[in-house]
C-alpha cells in the first residue's frame, strides 16, 4: 500500500514524468520545494535519472583554477580570502604573466584537465588589463583546452572583447538567494550578477553560474538560488555548487557546517531542474569524505575542480582524486 509519501512521490513523479526531457525555465519555487522535500531515496533516483538521460554516469570533467590576480580586492563578499576587507594573512600579488599562466594551462592538460579556469580578485577588469587577459585566453585556447575566465563584473565591451579572443565560459556565481544576498556582500547587487550574466549572455559565451551553500542560508534560500539559475534564459551550461570553505579572518570563519543530507539534496535539485547542465561538484572536497562525493555523484554532480589549490584554498589534487575515480569507476571526460 502507499503510505503518503509515496504518494506524494507519485504525483511529483508523474508530473516530472510528463515533462522529464523538457528544458524548463518556469520554475516555482513551491515545484522545486516539492522535488527538494521527496524522501532522499526518491529525490536520488529521480536526479540519477535524468542524469542518465544526459550524460554518461561514470564521466566526470576536469577543470583547472589558475588564480591570475590574487588579493587586494575592493568587495566585501564575506566568504573570501582576497577581499581587502578582511585580516586573512593572504599575500596580495599583481597580475600574473603570461608564461606562468601557460606554465599551469600545461601541467593542468597533462593531468587530464580539459577546462583552464583563470580567475582575478576584480570588481571589474580594468581596460589596462585586458590586452594581457585576452592574451591569456587566445593563448590557452591554443593550447587546446577549454577557457573560462571569472573577472568580476562586466561591460558589454568586455564581454565582447573576451569572446573575438575565444573565450569559452564566463564563471560568474549569483552565490546566494536574492534576499539572502545583502546579508553576504554590499558592494554589489544580485541585480548587479544577473545583468552581468546577460552580458556575458549576449556577447555568445557560455555561462558559468552558481553558488555557496554553507553562507546561514535557509533551504528555501537554496532553493531560491537554483531556481533563479534555472530560470534563467538559458541555463547556465557549468553549474558550480561550492560549499564554504570558512576562511579564518573573514565574517564567515565561525558558519555552521552544511549538513551532507542538505548538501546532496540541492545538488539533486540542480540536476534536475537544470537537466543537460554540468553540475560541478566545487569548493570544499578537501574537507568531505569519499562517501559524501560519491553521494553527489550519484545526485548528478558530473564535474569537479582538479589539482591541489583552487583560487587561494586547498583542494584534494590529483593522487586522492585517482584514488577517488578508481575506487567509484569514475572516469575523466576526454579533452576535445
Ligand atoms: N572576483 C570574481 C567574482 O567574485 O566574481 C571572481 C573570483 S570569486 C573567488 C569566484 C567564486 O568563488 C565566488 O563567487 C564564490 O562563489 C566562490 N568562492 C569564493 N570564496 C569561497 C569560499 N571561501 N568558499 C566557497 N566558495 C568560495
Ligand atoms: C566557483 O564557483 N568556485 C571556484 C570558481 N568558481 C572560480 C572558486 C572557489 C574558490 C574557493 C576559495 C579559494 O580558493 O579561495
Ligand atoms: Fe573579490 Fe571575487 Fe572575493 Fe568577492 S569573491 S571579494 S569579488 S575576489
Amino acid at each position: 500500500m502507499l503510505d503518503n509519501q509515496t504518494s506524494d512521490v507519485a504525483t511529483v513523479a508523474g508530473e516530472m514524468g510528463q515533462r522529464q526531457d523538457e528544458v524548463r525555465h518556469d520554475w516555482s519555487r513551491e515545484d522545486a520545494q516539492r522535488i527538494y522535500d521527496l524522501s532522499f531515496n526518491e529525490l536520488l533516483f529521480r536526479a540519477q535519472c535524468v542524469h542518465r538521460r544526459h550524460f554518461d554516469p561514470n564521466i566526470v570533467q576536469k577543470c583547472q583554477l589558475l588564480s591570475i590576480k590574487t588579493g587586494g580586492c575592493p568587495e566585501d563578499c564575506s566568504y573570501c580570502s582576497q577581499s581587502s576587507r578582511y585580516e586573512t594573512g593572504l599575500k596580495a600579488s599583481k597580475l600574473m604573466a603570461l608564461e606562468e599562466v601557460l606554465e599551469g594551462a600545461r601541467a593542468a592538460k597533462a593531468n587530464g584537465a580539459t577546462r583552464y579556469c583563470m580567475g582575478a580578485a576584480w570588481r571589474s577588469p580594468k581596460q589596462r588589463d585586458m590586452p594581457a587577459v585576452l592574451d591569456m585566453v587566445r593563448e590557452v585556447k591554443e593550447m587546446g583546452l577549454e577557457t573560462c575566465m571569472t573577472l568580476g563584473m562586466l561591460t558589454n565591451e568586455d564581454a565582447t572583447q573576451l569572446k573575438s579572443a575565444g573565450l569559452d565560459y564566463y564563471n560568474h556565481n549569483v552565490d546566494t538567494s536574492e534576499s539572502h544576498y545583502s546579508e553576504i556582500i554590499s558592494t554589489r547587487t544580485f541585480a548587479d550578477r544577473l545583468e552581468t550574466l546577460a552580458r556575458v549572455r549576449h556577447a555568445g559565451i557560455k555561462v558559468c553560474s552558481g553558488g555557496i551553500l554553507g553562507l546561514g542560508e535557509t533551504d528555501a534560500d537554496r532553493i531560491d538560488m537554483l531556481v533563479t539559475l534555472a530560470n534563467l534564459p538559458e541555463h547556465p551550461d557549468s553549474v558550480p555548487i561550492n560549499m564554504l570553505m570558512a576562511i579564518e579572518g573573514t565574517p564567515l570563519e565561525g558558519a555552521e557546517k552544511v549538513d551532507a543530507i542538505g548538501f546532496v539534496r540541492a545538488i539533486a535539485l540542480a540536476r534536475i531542474m537544470m537537466p543537460k547542465s554540468y553540475v560541478r561538484l566545487s569548493a570544499g572536497r578537501s574537507e568531505m569524505s569519499d562517501e559524501l562525493q560519491a553521494w553527489c555523484f550519484f545526485a548528478g554532480a558530473n564535474s569537479i575542480f582538479c589539482g591541489e589549490q583552487l583560487l587561494t584554498a586547498n583542494n584534494p589534487g590529483e593522487d586522492a582524486d585517482d584514488v577517488l575515480f578508481a575506487k567509484l569507476g569514475l572516469k575523466a571526460e576526454a579533452g576535445g
